[in-house]
């Protein structure tokens, strides 16, 4: 299924009098606040989510899955769906892949597939936490870390697997995120767990190509409950940097004990030029996997905040940094949760644009401690819909992507496809 830019121009044909009235007026007040809003919908515009190939199905929890119909049912069919993102929002223009759920098996024809529609291969994920069918050894008691080297080395292999296909694909980059750890105390050396998890990264950083990142991902808890190997930001940073400079850390909103202050690492590791990249979601108790921005929008903006510091600080842009949704989708349409995430993470970040950073220095200087969070929430609670919407119509997407969506019939028209019962391959 394909959406034509005659078809979103008319599902945005009756919205555009009141888009423009709210665009106008958007508009005169940044520009009384001496802002250009043309300079900011550039920055918009540049800024591209990529879409995991396992988030385009119902992801479902352990005591249950309520699938949606119409899932993509192979590769070509999960970049079809992203295609549909993108062609609504202009903001979803890359794919990260989850390897061996989606083996791109033609990488040719997959990679041309996908830039007929505009996008790019983003991340390319490992998995060493499920045991495939046709594999030797077993990951049930951890893989890179693993206490037998043949495991090890399967788990090393597997990687340098991923890169290939990775390559052939045209991405640039390896998220390397591992189930390892235990259940119980004493099970396992947390030294000898830790080292043999270097050395192996060592062995995979060896063979990421130059021009490639390696992105480390932590996590403190689950599927281990006693004890990850890779738990938080300091391990991760650790670990990277013995590896090299080009490993960075990646930073999944849901992996962070509660009340964790996640713009602190961010800034942290943005000062450090340690950041790598992120996987955008949201949750209230653990790695929830929610949407963005649907429970706490405050975190994502302060979160915001610090990449426009760090990127400002740097001389750096967003292109810097890989942008992910990991997110999973139990009760919406996976396609309408992903529409309404990548929106979420494009008004946080047009939000910490619109900060009146060189007042909250400041501010900060003084110590003005109430003026500091005036400034902040000022720009926190500026509507900017309308300019997002702008952002949008300018580069040929939908001003409301979820409504035309739904118009459209997206949803009924896959499953007129590929059948009610078809479900995608992931989690
Ligand atoms: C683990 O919870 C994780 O965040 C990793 O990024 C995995 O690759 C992904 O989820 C799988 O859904
Ligand atoms: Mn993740």
């Amino acid at each position: 299924m394909h959406l034509s830019s005659e078809q979103i121009q008319a599902c945005n044909e009756p919205m555009l009098r009141r888009h423009q009235q709210a665009f106008a007026q958007v508009s005169a007040y940044l520009q009384a606040e001496g802002l250009q809003p043309d300079d900011l919908i550039a920055q918009i515009q540049q800024l591209q989510i990529a879409i995991p190939s396992w988030a385009l199905g119902t992801g479902g929890t352990r005591f249950g899955r309520f699938p949606i119909g119409g899932e993509p049912r192979n590769l070509e069919e999960k970049i079809e769906d992203v295609g549909l993102l993108h062609a609504l929002n202009r903001a979803s223009g890359a794919i990260s892949l989850h390897i061996p759920w989606d083996i791109p098996e033609n990488a040719g024809h997959i990679r041309s597939l996908a830039t007929a529609l505009g996008l790019k291969f983003d991340a390319v994920n490992s998995n060493t936490f499920q045991d495939q069918p046709d594999q030797p050894y077993s990951y049930k008691f951890g893989s890179l870390c693993h206490t037998d080297a043949a495991v090890r080395r399967q788990a090393i292999e597997h990687n340098i697997e991923v890169i290939r296909y990775g390559q052939a694909l045209g991405s640039r980059c390896l998220s390397v995120w591992l189930a390892d750890g235990s259940n119980f105390p004493g099970q396992r050396s947390f030294v000898q767990a830790f080292q043999h998890t270097l050395s192996s990264l060592q062995e995979i950083y060896a063979a990421l190509p130059d021009d490639w990142t390696m992105l480390v991902e932590y996590k403190p808890y689950e599927p281990n409950f006693y004890a990850t190997v890779i738990q938080d930001w300091g391990t991760a940073f650790l670990l990277c940097r013995k590896l090299g400079p080009s490993a960075r850390v990646l930073v999944d909103l849901g992996h962070h004990l509660p009340n964790t202050n996640i713009e602190q690492i961010v800034a942290t590791l943005m000062m450090e030029d340690m950041l790598g990249g992120f996987h955008f979601n949201d949750s209230k108790y653990g790695d929830d996997d929610l949407t963005v921005g649907s429970i706490k929008p405050y975190q994502l903006f302060l979160i915001f905040h610090e990449l426009v510091s760090g990127f400002q600080a740097r001389g750096r842009g967003v292109d810097s940094l890989a942008w992910m949704i990991d997110a999973s989708h139990n009760t919406k349409d996976p396609l309408e949760d992903l529409l309404q995430s990548v929106e979420a993470i494009q008004l946080a970040f047009a939000q910490a644009l619109i900060i009146d950073r060189k007042s909250l220095e400041e501010a900060q200087q003084q110590n003005d401690v109430a003026w500091c969070q005036e400034l902040l929430q000022k720009a926190f609670r500026t509507d900017l819909r309308a300019l997002i919407a702008e952002a949008r119509l300018r580069a040929g997407g939908a001003l409301s992507p979820l409504q035309a969506y739904r118009q459209l019939q997206v949803r009924q028209q896959l499953i007129a496809h590929r059948g009610k019962k078809a479900v995608a391959t992931g989690l």
